[in-house]
C-alpha cells in the first residue's frame, strides 16, 4: 500500500483531473473551446495509477482522451487548459488542441486522433529505446474499440516479435463511441488477444488506483528487463458521452449510476481517510485543486491567440536549411518541395 503522503497525492491527481474536465466542459459549452473534447471522467484511476509506477524518463503514448494522462504525467493545468482554448500558452502553442496533448519535458508523445494508429507509434518509440539501450519503457493507452484496428495488430505483433519494452494498456470502458462492446468485439476479453502474439495478458477492474499500481508493476518491470510487452486490459467506464457532442442516449441512467458506485475519486479519498489522513487535510487538498483549476481557466482565457505565422513554422519542416542539413540517406534537398513559409515556391515533379 502506498504511504499516507502518496495516497494524498494520488487522490489529489484524480480530483484535479475530475475538476479540470468539469470546467473544460463548461468552457466548451460557453464556446470558449472549439473542435472536439473527449472527457476522461470516470477513468481517472487508470492514468494516475499507471503514472505512479512509471519513471519520468519513460514514454507515454495515448489517444484523443488524453487530458487525464497529460495531467497525471505532470503537465501543468495552465498548459493543458490553454491548449484546449487554442492559445499560444498551451502545451503545443494551441496548434494541437484537445486530442493532441504533447509534452516533451514529461515524455508524453501525444495525444492521437486516429483510432489505433498510435499503437504502431508506441512500438516505434519502444524500438528506439531498445536500439539505444536507454532503459526506458513505453506505455501505450488505447480503447477497447481500437483493438479491432489494423494498427493495433501491426504494433503488438512487432513489439512481441522483437520483445520491445512497451506495455499495452487497453482501457475497456465498454463502448466505442455509441456502440457497446458486445456489438464490436467478437472476443469480449481483450486480454486474450495477447495469446495471438505469445505475450502475457492481464485483465482487472481499474477503478481503484492502488489496484492499478499493483497490477502494472510487473508488466512494466518485465518490459524493462527486456522480456517484451504485456497486454493489460483495465475494465473501466466513462461517465460522460464519447465527446461533448454525444448525449449518451444509448445507455440507461441505471447503468451509469451503477458504475458510479465504484467511483475512482471517492475510492481514492477513502484510502487516504483509512490511512489516517484527516477530513480537514483532504478539504485543504480540495481547496487547492479548486484554486488551481480556477487559475488555469483564467490563464487560458486571458492568454493570447497564437500568431498566424506559427501555423507554418510549427507544422511544416524548413527546407534546405544549411545549418541543419538533412540526415544522410534522406530524400535529396533539391527534390523536396518548398516547405518553409518563406521559401520561394518552386515547381515539383513527381516521378
Ligand atoms: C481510424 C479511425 N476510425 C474511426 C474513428 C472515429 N472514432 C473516434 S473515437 C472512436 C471509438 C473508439 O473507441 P475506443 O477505442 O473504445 O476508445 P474510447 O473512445 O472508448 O476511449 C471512433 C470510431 C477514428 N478517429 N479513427
Ligand atoms: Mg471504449
Amino acid at each position: 500500500m502506498p504511504t499516507q503522503d502518496e495516497l494524498v497525492q494520488l487522490y489529489r491527481q484524480m480530483f484535479l483531473i475530475r475538476r479540470f474536465e468539469e470546467e473544460a466542459a463548461r468552457a466548451y459549452a460557453q464556446g470558449k473551446i472549439g473542435g472536439f473534447l473527449h472527457l476522461y471522467i470516470g477513468q481517472e484511476a487508470v492514468a494516475v495509477g499507471v503514472s505512479a509506477v512509471m519513471r519520468p524518463e519513460d514514454y507515454f503514448v495515448t489517444t484523443y482522451r488524453d487530458h487525464g494522462v497529460a495531467l497525471a504525467r505532470g503537465m501543468t493545468s495552465r498548459a493543458c487548459m490553454a491548449e484546449l482554448y487554442g492559445k499560444e500558452s498551451g502545451c503545443s502553442k494551441g496548434m494541437g488542441g484537445s486530442m493532441h496533448m504533447f509534452d516533451r519535458e514529461h515524455n508524453l508523445l501525444g495525444g492521437h486522433g486516429i483510432v489505433g494508429g498510435h499503437i504502431a507509434l508506441a512500438a516505434g518509440a519502444a524500438w528506439a529505446s531498445k536500439y539505444r539501450g536507454d532503459g526506458r519503457v513505453t506505455l501505450c493507452f488505447f480503447g477497447d474499440g481500437a483493438t479491432n484496428i489494423g494498427g493495433f495488430h501491426e504494433g503488438v505483433s512487432l513489439a512481441a516479435l522483437w520483445r520491445l519494452p512497451v506495455v499495452f494498456v487497453c482501457e475497456n470502458n465498454e463502448y466505442s463511441m455509441g456502440t457497446p462492446a458486445e456489438r464490436t468485439l467478437p472476443q469480449r476479453d481483450v486480454s486474450k488477444k495477447a495469446e495471438a502474439y505469445d505475450i502475457p495478458g492481464l485483465r482487472f477492474r481499474g477503478q481503484d488506483v492502488t489496484d492499478v499500481m499493483e497490477q502494472l508493476r510487473e508488466p512494466i518491470e518485465r518490459a524493462r528487463r527486456g522480456e517484451g510487452p504485456t497486454m493489460v486490459e483495465v475494465m473501466t467506464y466513462r461517465y460522460r458521452g464519447h465527446s461533448m457532442s454525444d448525449p449518451g442516449k444509448y445507455r440507461t441512467a441505471e447503468e451509469v449510476e451503477e458504475r458510479k458506485t465504484r467511483d475512482p475519486v471517492r475510492i481514492g479519498r477513502g484510502h487516504a481517510l483509512a490511512a489516517g489522513v484527516s477530513e480537514e487535510a483532504l478539504a485543504a487538498v480540495d481547496a487547492a485543486v479548486e484554486a488551481e483549476v480556477e487559475d488555469a481557466v483564467r490563464f487560458a482565457d486571458e492568454s493570447a491567440q497564437p500568431d498566424e505565422a506559427l501555423l507554418h513554422t510549427l507544422t511544416l519542416a524548413p527546407n534546405g536549411d544549411a545549418d541543419s542539413p538533412p540526415p544522410a540517406g534522406s530524400y535529396p534537398a533539391e527534390k523536396r518541395s518548398p516547405l518553409s513559409a518563406d521559401a520561394a515556391p518552386t515547381e515539383v515533379h513527381h516521378a
